[in-house]
């Protein structure tokens, strides 16, 4: 069923529920100079094509690809939408590899085709360490699908992975495949109701009106908790070891140490927002919340062109209520234009969602890990992760 992945070092559905299995690496690492030393072939048409994100007429061409080819929701009515800025940001973390952006051109024109990407992150499962690749932006363009590509360009990444001594992979999907560590759902927040109803992002609830599903999801003008401020250069100490401390009861979860944190967390406008809880008493920060913005295209309306969506990425509450943090982190997001606030149903996120008036989307996100196996799959409040 999976000619593939069946020969991959992924857990197999064949092993689901086989508690004699130990939770680790699947196979071992091998000596570098065992690792194939040549790239995979392609079709004779096309060629590999290193993509330096930072060179603006690359990262051009790589938005071009994916605003056109990228991920759909099943109705094909939105695509997502990731910006240059974005790209950049979300590949070029702390350590990043440049080999690790990795392109298909046609070899006669050198039009850009296909891509993936890997960035460094060091993920701890249970009370594991481990140097991993975060695999992303998987990309084949619409009119070369279905012609085997992809598992090459996955076979290339993990030979380029493994040459830098790398042996596991954290990655998510829309799609099953063998064998998710964890099966999470996208819950959304409505901010422009009218708009998200216009587009046909949602529907107009049974005996609601218009006027009475705007008022249902009005949000106040100012945030409420005081101390509430945008997180500055100053704070990366403090916000790396709430994070720390915070990430460390789940069983899986980045290690982030500060650089990480001001490369990741430090506001960049139109792709990371992030917000502290300064006590007005003691100037201790006790409270963070974040999202990322992630736009989508809406595809065919005559009326609209893109939805702008936040997305929930890591929150910490240790004296604001989480709900309260929240809802602040929604008054934010609606006060700079936002449609609407997503969220996973991981870490402690299903305290909050159904209370601040999300709704459940359709389609769910799978997790997985590439060479690590564990023995059963996680509640996403067990996940302490959250990949762009
Ligand atoms: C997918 N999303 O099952 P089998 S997410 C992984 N992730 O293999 P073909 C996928 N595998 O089942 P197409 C996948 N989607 O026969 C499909 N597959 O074993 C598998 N969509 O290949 C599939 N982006 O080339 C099958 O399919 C095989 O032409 C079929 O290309 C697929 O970034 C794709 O959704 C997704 O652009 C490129 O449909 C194409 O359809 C497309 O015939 C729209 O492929 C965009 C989209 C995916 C977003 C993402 C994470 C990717 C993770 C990849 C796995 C990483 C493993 C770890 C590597 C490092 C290891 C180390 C160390
Ligand atoms: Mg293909």
């Amino acid at each position: 069923k999976h000619k593939f992945w069946e020969t991959q070092p992924v857990g197999q559905y064949k092993d689901l529920g086989d508690s004699s299995l130990p939770e680790g690496p699947i196979e071992p690492a091998s000596p570098l100079e065992e690792v194939k030393q040549e790239p995979y072939n392609l079709p004779s048409l096309y060629e590999w094509s290193t993509c330096d994100i930072g060179s603006e007429a690359t990262c051009t061409e790589v938005y071009n690809l994916l605003t056109n080819n990228y991920v759909e929701d099943d109705e094909n009515m939105f695509r997502f939408n990731y910006s240059k800025e974005f790209l950049r940001w979300s590949l070029h973390p702390p350590g990043y590899f440049k080999n690790w952006h990795i392109g298909v051109r046609v070899k006669a024109t050198k039009k850009l085709v296909a891509f993936i990407t890997g960035v460094p992150a060091r993920i701890r499962v249970r009370d594991e360490i481990v140097n991993m690749a975060e695999i992303n932006f998987l990309c084949v363009h619409k009119k070369l699908r279905s012609k085997r590509l992809a598992p090459v360009m996955i076979k290339e990444v993990t030979r380029r992975v493994h040459l830098e001594n790398i042996w596991q992979a954290a990655y998510t999907a829309g799609v099953v495949l063998p064998t998710p560590i964890a099966t999470c759902q996208y819950w959304h927040r409505s901010l422009n109701p009218k708009k998200l109803i216009d587009v046909g992002f949602s529907r107009l609830g049974a005996r609601m009106t218009m006027s009475r599903t705007i008022k249902l999801y009005k949000l106040p003008e100012l945030t409420i908790t005081p101390g509430f401020r945008k997180m500055e250069l100053r704070d990366v100490p403090a916000v790396t070891r709430l994070l720390r401390e915070y990430l460390s009861q789940f069983v899986v979860a980045p290690d982030f140490n500060e650089n990480e944190v001001e490369h990741l967390l430090l506001p960049t406008e139109n792709v990371i927002d992030s917000f502290v809880v300064e006590s007005p008493e003691s100037h201790d920060i006790t409270d963070f919340c974040s999202f990322y913005t992630l736009p989508s295209s809406i595809l065919g309306n005559p009326n609209y062109s893109t939805l702008k969506a936040a997305y929930s990425y890591y929150n910490i509450s240790t004296r604001t209520p989480l709900l309260q943090l929240m809802n602040d982190a929604l008054i934010v997001a609606k006060q700079n234009d936002y449609d609407v606030f997503n969220a996973l149903d991981v870490m402690h996120n299903e305290s909050f969602l159904k209370d601040l008036k999300f709704g459940p989307g359709d389609g769910q996100l799978h997790y997985y890990l590439y060479n690590y196996r564990l023995r059963q799959a996680l509640k996403p409040s067990e996940l302490g992760l959250v990949l762009l």
